[in-house]
């Protein structure tokens, strides 16, 4: 497999390369792609020095799949022209994912509708991918009626340069550049990616109409709020849902227990709960303080804790990619649907 990277320098970039390694993804030409900033400079994947290219490089060189963590302007004018010399791009903005004709996958959930047809996929957002991934069983199981969500979101997710505005204002400094509209350090910022006509911000409606297409039924009445919080590790969640069925708080234990990509951490005798500080460098997704809403009939709370890089990103991409690969649904070996 002859697999691009593009937006290789970037946060994301760098855990995918991570991922690719530690997953052992048959690779036979890893291609390194940035913006024409970066073209030259190297990168180390699995101890060989690559040159990173530029984008028209890339497309001549025709990868069979490119993974894209580049921000949503550069995916909408590149991807298709990636896949129109027959590339497989995977693409981690949110530039395709409501659009009808592309699909919205979280392997564990719905990678059985991708066929060798499917040149661009999306790759939910990383607060969607890691509630989706608790919630599904739970939905096919008890039916969601509404879902309440709160997080509290990572500043990595944000990029490199929220990282270094939270660690110059950590020394004591301003930040020469502010990714946010307010210090990050030591404070928390109800206000993550743009504010829309409704006054929701656009991570927020992500969480909405992402949730609905991945679980495929939008009857699901979801709201959410977004907070970026001074953390490092991961994006932690907290999720109440009113089902439409009964349930048993230990069966819904058991139930997420048994979900692939899924560990419960959940003793409050033993201060046992998910935190980001646990969550990162894991793929997996952690769920605690699993425990009934007692202020409605059906009700639950949990708490949802992950790696925003990896499940929310690198991993879920590179998961894809290894299905498309088992699948033959890649490259030369496409298996038309
Ligand atoms: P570069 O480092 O050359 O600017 P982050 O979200 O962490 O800031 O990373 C963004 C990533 O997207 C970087 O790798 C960046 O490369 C890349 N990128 C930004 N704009 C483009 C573009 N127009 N073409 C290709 N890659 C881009
Ligand atoms: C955040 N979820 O943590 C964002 C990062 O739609 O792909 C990824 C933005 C996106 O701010």
């Amino acid at each position: 497999m002859r697999v691009a990277v593009v937006g290789v320098t970037g946060m994301v970039g760098n855990v995918m390369i991570k991922v690719l390694e530690e997953h052992q993804f048959p690779i036979t030409e890893f291609i390194p792609v940035a913006s024409e900033r970066s073209v030259g400079k190297e990168v180390v994947y699995n101890g060989s020095k690559y040159a990173i290219i530029g984008m028209e490089a890339a497309i001549a060189a025709r990868p069979d799949v490119a993974i894209f963590s580049a921000g949503g302007g550069t995916s909408l004018e590149w991807a298709p022209k990636f896949a129109a010399v027959g590339t497989t791009v995977i693409d981690n903005s949110s530039a395709w994912r409501m659009d009808p004709s592309k699909k919205l996958i979280v392997p564990e959930i719905n990678a059985n509708t991708l066929t060798a047809d499917d040149k661009i996929i999306a790759n939910p957002n990383c607060s969607t991918i890691q509630m989706v991934l608790a919630l599904a069983p739970l939905h096919q199981k008890y039916g969601i009626k509404r879902i309440v969500v709160s997080t509290y979101q990572s500043i990595t997710g944000t990029g490199m340069k929220a990282v270094k505005q939270y660690q110059m204002e950590r020394k004591g400094f301003e930040a020469d550049e502010m990714a946010y509209a307010y210090p990050i350090f030591e404070n928390c910022i109800p206000h993550c990616d743009s504010f829309l006509e409704n006054d929701y911000t656009k991570e927020e409606m992500k969480l909405v109409n992402e949730t609905r297409k991945i679980l495929g039924d939008q009857s699901i009445a979801i709201t959410s709020t977004t907070v970026r919080v001074p953390v490092l590790g991961g994006h932690s969640e907290s999720v109440n849902i009113e089902f439409n069925q009964p349930f048993e708080v230990a069966d819904v234990k058991k139930l997420l227990s048994e979900t692939p990509g899924i560990v419960v951490q959940d003793n409050p005798a033993k201060n046992e709960y998910p935190m980001p500080m646990l969550a990162k460098d894991h793929d997996e997704v952690f769920v605690g303080r699993i425990r009934r809403d007692e202020s409605i009939a059906n009700g639950l709370n949990m708490w949802i804790v992950a790696d925003n890089l990896r499940k929310g990103a690198a991993t879920n991409a590179v998961q894809i990619a290894k299905y498309l690969a088992a699948h033959h649904l890649i490259g030369q070996t496409a298996v038309p649907a």
